[in-house]
């Protein structure tokens, strides 16, 4: 059996018991994180200082062993770097200007991204030399259409509304936009890889949000852009693709992006993610309410996602990110039962 890496799973090995991290891994459900939080003042200082942003990766590393370390950045800093400014205010999520479509060609014309997300490269190089060759560093961006949602809003929505009524009223100047974004984040993860990074994944959390030819021309095909772009340049380089809620579309979505491996969040059944599983590498899908109940919940939760998936490719994980009442001592229970599972 392959030493238990997500980079070997990512490449298509088996390892059991299985590789493991966790969405938003580093992140309010840890004291140490809250303290450090405190010390930063703002939530993008965190980001934007390499001290800070190493230290907030290492935390949940440190305290849980856990196979890979997510990089500690935010979507958002993709359009914050392209000169369309985000606040993140406590208890408020992120805030920025709604985006008209006037705005577009002004972003276009921005050269600030490069020295603006400077610190995040040298975030990255520290972090791969501090880290083991075991642990996996994992960059990422957000794909274009999630990144443009929250632009287009200006602030997290229930349903993001706003940004699909522009879909239907301004498609062209989405479509402008989301090739715009598919280009500078391609760019973004080829920094982070050359930086040291070891995989990268793109977060699509509204691929659930869209009809299917929206789907198609929205989710799918500026993904597929930003994955030719950035195999240009990196040919070899390993890509996690989480489009979250893609219900029926998981199986299309990776054949036409180009993604190595699918994150599947909580609402993909076993069976559908074991048909996946037989074309390429899974991730997933433990729902997080489940760590955040602990007991029977999470004992079966568990137990079912390893008789359904470990015996090929997997990478255990979330359907999505943590949840901050998560208790701590759940997540370690969590571990225990995955590291001291017998192969059936
Ligand atoms: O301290 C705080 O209060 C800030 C909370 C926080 C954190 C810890 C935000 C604000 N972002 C992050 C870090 C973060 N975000 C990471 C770091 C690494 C890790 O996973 O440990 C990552 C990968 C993200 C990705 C991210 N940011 C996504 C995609 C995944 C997802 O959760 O769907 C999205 C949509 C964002 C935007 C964002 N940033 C922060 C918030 C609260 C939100 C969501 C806003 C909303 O929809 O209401």
């Amino acid at each position: 059996m392959a030493k238990r890496t997500i980079k070997a799973v990512l490449g298509g090995e088996a390892c059991f018991p299985p590789p493991i991290w966790l969405m938003r891994q580093a992140g309010r459900y840890l004291p140490e994180y809250r303290a450090l939080r405190e010390q930063a003042g703002s939530f993008l200082e965190l980001c934007y200082t390499p001290d800070f942003a190493v230290e907030a990766t290492l935390q949940p590393i440190r305290r849980f062993g856990f196979d890979g370390a997510i990089l500690f950045s935010d979507i958002l800093l993709v359009p914050d770097a392209l000169g369309h400014a985000v606040r993140f205010e406590e208890g408020k999520g992120p805030l920025l200007a709604p985006l008209a479509p006037a705005d577009i060609a002004r972003l276009e014309a921005g050269d600030s991204f490069d020295r603006r997300l400077a610190p995040v490269y040298e975030t990255v190089a520290r972090l791969r030399a501090a880290l083991p060759g075991s642990t996996t560093l994992i960059g990422f961006c957000g794909a274009p259409w999630t990144v443009a949602t929250y632009m287009i809003a200006g602030q997290g929505t229930a349903d993001q509304m706003p940004a699909r009524l522009f879909a239907h009223r301004e498609p062209q100047a989405l479509t402008r936009l989301l090739t715009l974004l598919a280009d500078r984040s391609a760019d973004h993860l080829c920094r982070q890889l050359d930086a040291g990074a070891d995989a990268v994944q793109i977060f699509e959390s509204w691929a659930g949000v869209l009809d299917q030819a929206d789907f198609d021309r929205f989710c799918l095909d500026p993904v597929r852009r930003l994955v030719a772009r950035l195999r240009e340049r990196h040919p070899q380089a390993l890509v996690i693709g989480f489009p979250k809620g893609a219900g029926t579309h998981f199986g299309r979505y990776r054949q036409a992006t180009g993604v190595n491996a699918l994150g599947l969040d909580w609402t993909v059944g076993l069976d559908q993610a074991a048909e996946l599983q037989a074309a390429g590498p899974v991730q997933g899908n433990l729902d997080p309410l489940r760590l955040v109940a602990g007991g029977r919940a999470l004992t079966d939760g568990v137990s079912r996602l390893l008789d359904s998936l470990a015996g090929g490719p997997f990478i255990f994980n979330l359907g999505h990110g943590i949840q901050p009442e998560t208790p701590i001592a759940h997540v370690e229970a969590m571990l225990s039962q995955i590291r001291g599972a017998e192969r059936r």
